[in-house]
Formats: structure tokens, sequence, C-alpha cells
């Protein structure tokens, strides 16, 4: 039996603004030696059914610098923190971490980066609604306009008087338009390209209602459709692999409105209507002269839950504007034991899966 007295969080929520290493909780096992944790302080949230675990305390020191300098010390030295915030046994692959970073340009609010079980996300639209309320619930955020700074570029946030965050995102464009890829077992599949703050292939192809009672054959198909994009070399500027598979179709539900199911790269479908995805989406209908700049797209998911988004022209493509809604779900303590053979996370270098 293992006794430990963990402290308890604070109340008001009221992390100071630096970030703080915690000390090491020391327990004292049934044999009476003592074995020292390490801990995270984190909150969590879901943005329109997409989890997000905002790390606000306790993650070691990266070194300072901007977001994209912080994230490649991240994935190169500290990569088991990753899989120990989001991987079970803590997390799941749905969840999607976000480490707040104090900013580093004058007029934002905080850095912040994504990851999820199997990386890092360049921007996540559900996640920075989830770290706006989160934020929020720290005193950290008032309501009003703000800057949020991300591995792929500054975006704009505005935590409204309802609650409800809208994210001005990173431009996003259409790289490519009606390519063809062929994907065993499904034939000729046709899509898009396009950048949405991750590298998306939009196809209107979809072999089934885009319904939560499908997810596994839909997960199924996206991650065919990816596995031929890689194998046939078609990828996002620079070479840059297509992580997010998106598949569009009418809604079912007689609304009238564009429905998504949007598979991560770790091979979790997006609950929420995704934010990069959407802006994504928005481009090539921008492209295609079937948005017009100021006009509201509705971009419902798989749970049927919303995103609305408008645009404004950018130099290359559009600068989008995703509106949505996130709900705090725990303030939380994650103990990292290092005598637990899976303290990093399941599927971990070095856990003790088999
Ligand atoms: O909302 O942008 C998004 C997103 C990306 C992956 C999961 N959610």
């Amino acid at each position: 039996m293992l006794r430990c007295t963990v402290p308890a969080f604070p109340e008001s929520c009221r992390i100071p603004h630096r970030h703080r290493t915690l000390p090491a909780i020391r327990c004292r096992r049934a044999d009476e030696s003592m074995v020292a944790m390490q801990t995270l302080d984190v909150i969590d949230s879901h943005t329109a059914g997409e989890p997000t675990r905002v790390v606000v305390a306790g993650f070691p020191d990266l070194g300072g610098g901007d977001p994209a300098a912080q994230l490649r010390r991240f994935r190169q030295d500290f990569d088991r923190w990753r899989s120990a915030t989001v991987c079970e046994p803590r997390g799941s692959d749905t969840v999607v971490g976000a480490l707040l970073l104090p900013p580093t340009e004058p007029d934002a609010a905080a850095g912040v980066i994504f990851f999820n079980n199997v990386g890092y996300l360049g921007m996540c639209g559900h996640g920075t609604i989830g770290v706006v309320r989160t934020l929020h619930a720290l005193g950290r955020l008032a309501p009003g306009a703000h800057r949020l700074q991300t591995p792929v570029g500054t975006v704009g946030v505005e935590l409204h008087a309802d609650g409800r965050v809208s994210v001005d995102n990173v431009e996003s464009y259409r790289l490519a338009a009606d390519v063809a890829v062929d994907v065993p077992g499904h034939g000729r599949v046709r899509g898009d390209i396009a950048w949405g703050g991750n590298w998306f292939f939009i196809t209107a192809q979809t072999p089934l209602p885009l319904m939560l009672r499908h997810q596994r054959e839909l997960t199924a198909y996206s991650e065919a459709i990816g596995n031929a994009l890689r194998k046939s070399g078609i990828t996002g500027a620079d070479g840059a692999e297509i992580d997010h598979i998106e598949l569009n179709a009418p809604a079912d539900d007689g609304s009238g409105v564009i429905a998504n199911f949007v598979l991560c790269p770790g091979l979790a479908y997006d609950r929420s209507p995704c934010g990069t995805g959407t802006s994504a989406k928005m481009a090539c209908l921008a492209a295609d002269g079937k948005l017009a700049e100021g006009e509201t797209w509705i971009q419902q998911g798989i749970l049927g839950t919303r995103f609305e988004g408008r645009y404004r022209r950018g130099t290359r493509g559009i600068l989008p504007r995703i509106t949505g809604e996130a709900f705090l779900t725990a303030k939380a303590q994650l103990c990292i034991d290092d005598s637990d053979p899976f303290a990093w996370g399941i599927g971990a270098a070095g856990d003790g899966a088999r």
C-alpha cells in the first residue's frame, strides 16, 4: 500500500503566471522505502466534445525562446512528458495537451504548444478555445480580445461575454485542388490539400453517412487515405506530411449544413468540428468562389456540435475566424512515479507494455 499526500489543487486555481516546478511528492510504500514523484497541474476541458488538457504548472524548463524554439526542445529532450500527460493510463488517444508558456511577444497573453498521443500539432482550434476558457478560470484572461503565440504563428482570440470564444486563426490556404489518390479497397479518391494550421486532405467521397455509429468504418477509410497519400508521396508544402484527413458531406439531420469527420494523426477522430479543419475547408470554399468574405459558415462535427466560421481575405489565402464553446471538466494533479512501468505513458519508449 502506498500512502501519499498530494497537496490540494489551489481552490482559487490561481497558479502564478510563471511556470514553477512543484516539489516532488514523497510517498511511503508499505515497505517504508521512499519514492519521489513528479507532478503536473492540469486543467481539463472539452470544446464541442473534444478534450483539451492544459498543463499549467510543473513542466520542465524548455529553455525559453518562442513556442517554435521551445517545441524543438520539447520534441528532442522531453517527449516522454508528452506521453505522460496525454497517453494512457492518465489520458487517452483523444486528449490534446496544451503546454502554457510565458509569452515572448509584448502583446501576447501566453504561448502554447499543442500535442497528442503521437506527437505535436502546429495549431489546434478546439484546443485554443479550451486554453482561453482555462486562462479565464485561472484569472489570467478577461473577456475581450487577446493574442496567443503558437509554433506556427500568433493567433488572435476573443473571449465573449457569453463565454463563447473566437479564434483568429493563422492564414489558411488551398495548396492543390482535386488531387487524385488510389486508395486500396476504395478506388480513386479525389480531394483538396489545404493548410489551416495543420495539413488536411479534404474529400467529399465518403463510403457511409457521417454518423457517429459509423466512426470505426470512417476511421479505417480515412486511415487508408492517409496511408495512400504517404505512399504516393503526396504532401503539403515543403514535403510536410498531410496528417489530418477530413471527410465532408451534407449533415443527415436535414439542417442543410455541411458535416465533417476528421481523423487526427494519432488515429483518434476529432469529436469537435475541428477548428483547423474548418479553416482549411473555408480556404477551399473561398478559392472555389463558394463562400464570400464575411459570410458565415457553419461547420458541424460528427457529434452534431458546431463551429461558426467566417473569413477576411489574406495575402495568400484567407484569415479565418472560428467561434465555439468549451467547458471545464477537471482540475487535477498528475503524479509521475518513476518506479511505475507506465510512468511515462503506455506507448512511450521504455514503458512496460509488450
Ligand atoms: O480543432 O484544430 C482543431 C483540432 C486539431 C486536432 C484536433 N482538433
